[in-house]
């Protein structure tokens, strides 16, 4: 069996998960009558202490349902220059929520309020109003970084002095509350929605979570029926995620750590380049530029050798733990990067 770092949205549901799934009370949700979906949705509001919760099929849905619903066509949504709503979500804030984007550079991921404040309009006649400010934690392309307890609140503090409401992709929110050591729930608190997934480190199969107020999430539900996400007895995978919420969360450490070790190995390696500042959760990028071999051929000796990492172009590696990799897997993924890297020097 290979051993597969392509990314933690690979992992299997786990036994319980699918005995769940096999037992949920079913009903039509588009309806408000699954009772496994109204059971994850009530415990997914609870856990971010917000007052409502809709069941999404994918991050990339509740990401698009929480801009539609924030915005007007026409508004213009901040969001960090490597944020994935703008560079993995195929333009849905622009084609279908009708949103420019305003870029704001980050180190790793994380935007300075200063940047923040740059970027902000004034009332000129020539520029779109402001909808929207997004903050991605934990932050992807940033390397898995995280925005701490203090930069959510001030940023957060700083869009409402200004009347702007704030939506968290957090796709792996749990992930950068587990590195923080701080509840969830303080840690969104000041926030206006966040959307968080269950099929990453949490292993579900399918889905994510949009979370925020009533009026919020009322339509919410209006922009997920327009895009085709009003499912059925979606109880189905729903209970798979209740699972993951009370279970899965507190062992993302033991991904942490094996990402921590595998960045901190890499980075002592010739020819490799990690910037360890970022490893802060599951993620590690390897820039692989120095190496006197293409991106794509490194990545296929690494398959040859049984070690699965995922491409980002020019020239990086991305490599995700999660529950499937041991610490065994991590020490033989190492192994082997090294291996190959020095047949490239
Ligand atoms: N990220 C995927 C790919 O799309 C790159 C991955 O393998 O990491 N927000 C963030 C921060 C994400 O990383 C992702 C998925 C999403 C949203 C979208 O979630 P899905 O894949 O459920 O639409």
């Amino acid at each position: 069996m290979p051993i597969n770092l392509r990314s933690d949205t690979q992992t299997m549901p786990t036994e319980e998960m699918l005995e769940a799934m096999r037992h949920a009370p079913l009903g039509d949700d588009v309806f408000g009558e699954d009772p496994t979906v109204n059971r994850l949705e009530l415990l997914s509001a609870q856990k971010l202490g917000k007052e409502a919760a809709m069941f999404v099929s994918s991050g990339t849905m509740g990401n698009l349902c929480a801009l539609m619903s924030h915005t007007k066509p026409g508004e213009e949504v901040i969001l960090e220059a490597d944020a994935h709503i703008y560079y993995y979500e195929v333009g849905g804030f622009a084609r279908i929520a009708g949103l420019s984007p305003r870029l704001v550079p980050g180190i790793n991921g994380i935007m300075s309020i200063e940047n923040i404040k740059a970027a902000l309009r004034s009332k000129n006649i020539h520029y779109p109003p402001t909808g929207l400010l997004c903050i991605e934690n934990s932050h992807n392309r940033g390397g898995g970084s995280v925005y701490s307890l203090h930069q959510m609140n001030e940023i957060c503090q700083l869009a409402h002095g200004l009347n702007l409401k704030v939506h968290v992709d957090g796709a792996r929110i749990f992930n950068a509350s587990v590195a923080l050591d701080v509840d969830v729930k303080e840690l969104v608190k000041e926030a206006d929605s966040i959307m968080f997934c269950l099929s990453k480190g949490l292993s579900t199969p399918v889905g994510s979570v949009l979370v925020g107020d009533v009026s919020f999430i009322n339509r919410a539900r209006k922009a997920r029926k327009m895009l085709g996400g009003g499912m059925r007895q979606a109880g189905v995978i729903a209970a798979a995620g209740v699972v993951a919420l009370e279970k899965m969360i507190d062992r993302l450490k033991e991904d942490h750590q094996n990402a921590h070790y595998i960045g901190k190995e890499l980075s002592e390696t010739a020819g490799l380049d990690v910037n360890l500042e970022s490893v802060q959760t599951n993620m590690v990028y390897c820039n692989i530029g120095q190496l006197k071999v293409s991106l794509e051929n490194f990545v296929q000796e690494l398959n040859k050798e049984g070690i699965q990492v995922l491409p980002v172009e020019p020239d990086k590696i991305r490599i995700v733990t999660s529950r499937h990799i041991s610490k065994e897997d991590a020490i033989e993924t190492v192994k082997v990067i090294k291996k190959v890297a020095a047949n490239y020097l």
